[in-house]
């Protein structure tokens, strides 16, 4: 999937959201996988210009978006209720008759936010107060839902990080082969091969209920955390479309593959990618300084390290999954995007192992 424009109909699809002011332009917006966002500007009479965000959900990848909506619902409501009504959490825009998303005349699902103003996303961590700042943010807000009512949330991509899972369809898409990309790959489908015991050890740890599920963000990717311009202080979690039952250590390693990295995910150049350990060790303290920090267990912290380890392995069998089914799922520059990404992430893996004892020390240190 290539990154599409601002569509020609935006303007009736926009019409159905109680949005203030009127339509002066649209832009495509941010740098995420998987929906379409677009910044729309607004102006208003005798008043501030205003923003919003306006995201076409991905409905190939979340198959049952009013699921996927009653969890935002629920989830940004619970976050402004305890955080007041000042704060810049992420706020919806209803639809004229009350709903949290409207459909556009080809059935494409849409859905708007205030565009949080004063406050940057980046898509590398820029310093290590930034790091540990991200850490406590998404470490708070796992522990603000940890009483959110009315029952589990919908898991609105089953088996999302369920790194087994992850492991079957790796194989199955080897075996299909359907873009006949599998002899291209010999490397990354050994290395796939050689840490398949790794799928199963959270799993494990779980079954034997040594480590508990929680609601977890499950993306805590760092430009899905805004920062204010000014104090650099976070303002807001966003991107909540996989806020779902599922590990602490899956958002602590999500965090350690995307902030404690030395460069860019898709790096076409592997060997650039190392695993930094001032911005690890800013992770931890900004983790465990977080409300989080009083719940996890001895098991949940002495993997965290493992954690970073196990969801940058499971990302580069997601992008080679994906480069052998012909790129259907991750938005792609090039042709060979996918498999950059693939090799840059098990570059990670292998730094991650080489500094494993250093890793281990910081840990035995802070957790
Ligand atoms: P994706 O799921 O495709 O990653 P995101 O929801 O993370 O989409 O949005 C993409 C980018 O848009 C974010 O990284 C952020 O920079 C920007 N963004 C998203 N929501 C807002 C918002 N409410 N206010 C300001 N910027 C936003
Ligand atoms: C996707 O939506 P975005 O770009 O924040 C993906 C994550 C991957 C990430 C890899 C719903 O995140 O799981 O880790 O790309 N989101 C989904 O960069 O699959
Ligand atoms: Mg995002």
């Amino acid at each position: 999937m290539s990154s599409s424009p601002v569509p020609a109909d935006l303007g009736p699809t926009l019409a159905q959201f109680a949005l203030i002011g009127d339509f002066v332009s649209a832009a495509p917006y941010g740098s995420g996988h998987i929906n379409d966002t677009l910044v729309v500007n607004q102006v208003v009479t005798g008043g501030q210009p205003r923003r919003y965000i306006a995201q076409r959900i991905n409905d190939r990848i979340f198959k049952n978006v009013p699921a996927l909506m009653d969890n935002i619902r629920r989830v940004t409501a619970h976050l402004t209720a305890k955080a007041g009504p000042a704060s810049r959490e992420l706020r919806l825009v209803p639809t004229h008759d009350g709903q949290p998303y409207a459909r556009d005349a080809a059935g494409g699902w849409w859905r708007v936010y205030d565009f949080i103003e004063g406050a940057h996303t980046v898509d590398r961590v820029t310093g290590e107060a930034e790091a540990r700042e991200a850490a406590r943010a998404f470490g708070d807000f796992q522990a603000r839902l940890a009483d959110l009512p009315g029952g589990r949330l919908q898991e609105t991509i089953p088996n999302f990080h369920h790194t087994r899972s992850r492991f079957e369809n790796f194989r199955k898409a080897l075996q299909q082969d359907r873009v006949g990309r599998a002899a291209e790959v010999p490397a990354e489908i050994e290395f796939a091969f050689s840490r398949e015991a790794d799928a199963d050890v959270l799993l494990n740890l779980l079954a034997k209920g040594e480590i508990t599920e929680r609601v977890t963000h499950n993306d805590t990717k760092i430009n899905n955390v805004m920062l204010d311009d000014t104090t650099h202080r976070a303002v807001a979690v966003i991107d909540l479309d996989t806020v779902m039952p599922g590990l602490p250590l899956y958002d602590f390693g999500e965090m350690m593959r995307t902030s404690a990295s030395s460069t860019f995910e898709d790096d076409p150049v592997a060997e650039n990618m190392r695993l930094e350990l001032p911005y690890f060790r800013a992770l931890v303290e900004g983790y465990l300084a977080s409300a989080v920090g009083a719940v996890l267990n001895a098991t949940e912290r002495a993997h965290l390290a493992f954690a970073g380890k196990l969801m940058t392995y499971e990302n580069g069998l997601r992008f080679l999954t994906d480069y052998l089914q012909g790129d259907t799922y991750y938005k792609i520059r090039h042709p060979r995007h996918n498999l950059d990404r693939c090799r840059t992430q098990f570059a990670l893996v292998r730094d991650i192992e080489r500094q494993t004892g250093a890793l281990d020390r910081i840990l035995a240190e802070l957790a």
